[in-house]
């Protein structure tokens, strides 16, 4: 893989938006779908935030907002376990299935206790459909239907995106390469973001197609 490029001498100002994805208790050590180390980028994120606010800009905060019988949940299909590849033909659910997580109203969905909340303008839902997923902040997988995140970025006039949180190769994977589609200026936090990697090398291909989609890179020395 090449070497990732990262930007330097970012200005924020009133037209980007920080979008912290899913820092929820099930994706940190702890609980149902833990990202390893991810409870090291909430500091972090928190400083990240406050610097976006002080400088006009805009953080949204993305909810993984499952019902009960979702069926990206292992447990909603016989015989199945977390981790069986499951992939549907039209890329609703898949392409592993997942432990129970992020059931609505459950202690697992709420977000971690030391991440600001009251730094956020915005929190978006998503994965509400049990019969399909939605990795991305923007849209479920299959495409149909949106989260309302383009509308309120639009609403308050964004041009540029900063994604960070949980997990790397999934939720803000998807959420940065919608960004693209949808005609925003997209950087990728790496340092303020932690992968799953399932199936083994799909952090390592995330990474390869984001580069790939134009995507910038960004970490901590990249802001001015
Ligand atoms: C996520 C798997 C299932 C994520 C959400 O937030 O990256 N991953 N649901
Ligand atoms: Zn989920």
């Amino acid at each position: 893989m090449k070497n990732l490029n990262y930007e330097k001498n970012i200005k924020i100002d009133e037209k980007d938006a920080l979008i912290i994805v899913d820092m929820q208790n099930d994706f940190l050590p702890g609980g149902s779908l833990p990202v390893e180390d991810g409870d090291l980028i909430i500091e972090e994120i928190n400083m990240t935030a406050k610097k976006f606010k002080k400088s006009g800009g805009f953080v949204v905060l993305t909810q993984d907002w499952h019902p009960k019988n979702h069926l990206s949940f292992a447990s909603n299909h016989q015989g199945r376990n977390p981790g069986d590849e499951f992939m549907s033909e039209d890329g609703a659910i898949g392409p592993v299935l997942w432990p129970d997580h992020c059931v609505q109203n459950t202690k697992g969905a709420e977000f971690h206790k030391n991440l600001k909340l009251d730094l956020s303008d915005k929190i978006i839902q998503k994965g509400m459909n049990p019969n399909v997923d939605s990795y991305s902040g923007f849209q479920d997988n299959d495409k149909k239907s949106e989260t309302g995140l383009r509308d309120y970025l639009e609403s308050i006039n964004i041009k540029r995106i900063f994604v960070c949180g949980l997990a790397l190769d999934y939720c803000c994977y998807y959420t940065a390469m919608d960004g693209v589609d949808f005609g925003y200026e997209v950087y990728f936090l790496v340092d303020l973001t932690r992968g799953i990697d399932v199936p083994e090398g799909n952090i390592k291909n995330a990474l390869e197609n984001m580069i790939n989609k134009d995507i910038k890179f960004a970490n901590k020395v990249s802001f001015k």
